[in-house]
């Protein structure tokens, strides 16, 4: 019998918006000044309310490149929001892979800490900083299905894509590791 806890039976694929998942944590893709702004960050602090901005400034001086920092879902349906800065994308030789592999290893470990046994990502960096989504979609898979395996309590982790296009990328780059994946929701 398949292993239940093997990583790649934990992962799932969604299409749609992050904002309206009610899971443990939802990822925000941040930046350094966690200041807020366009893209999911944007969707994410409009659908928390403004108790989020005024959380992550009275307990967080902002945040380095490749980490990320936790706090209450407030108005969202998920219970924490887990605020990553993935890397700018400046062609990449600038420690860009490692930096974007690192959010989502912090992130796993961060959740890990906080009794969160689902979380969903988006496609952190591929908007607004530009980096390569084919790329990306690459190092979040292979990121965390080597990190979910140190993380039993961790059931479920979403891959939340904005359209099928994005999505599209993850689907390859599973199925370049050969391995399933649950239904598309
Ligand atoms: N749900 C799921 N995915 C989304 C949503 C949503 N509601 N909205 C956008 N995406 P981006 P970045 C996808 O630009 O590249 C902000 O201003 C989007 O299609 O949100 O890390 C921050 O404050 C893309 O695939 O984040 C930073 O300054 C992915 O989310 C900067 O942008 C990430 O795109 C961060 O840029």
């Amino acid at each position: 019998m398949a292993n239940p806890l093997d990583p790649a039976r934990r992962l799932q694929l969604v299409v749609g918006d992050i904002t309206g998942l009610a899971v443990d944590a939802i990822v925000n893709a941040a930046n350094r000044a966690l200041a807020g702004g366009g893209g999911v960050d944007g969707a994410i602090h409009r659908a928390a309310g403004p108790e989020l901005k005024r959380h992550t400034d009275a307990h967080y001086a902002g945040c380095p490149t490749g980490d990320c920092v936790i706090s209450p879902g407030f108005g969202l349906k998920a219970r924490h929001v887990i605020h990553c800065v993935g890397p700018v994308w400046r062609g990449g030789g600038a420690d860009e892979d490692r930096l974007l592999a690192g959010c989502y290893a912090r992130a796993l470990a961060l959740a890990a800490a906080n009794g969160i046994a689902s979380i969903a990502f988006p496609a952190i960096s591929t908007g607004i900083y530009g980096f390569p989504a084919d790329r990306a979609a690459g190092i979040a898979i292979s990121t965390i299905v080597k990190d979910l395996i140190l993380y039993d309590d961790i059931e479920r982790v979403i891959f939340v894509c904005f359209n099928e296009a994005a999505a599209d990328h993850y689907r390859a780059q599973l199925a370049a590791l050969g391995k399933g994946i649950g239904p598309v929701e």
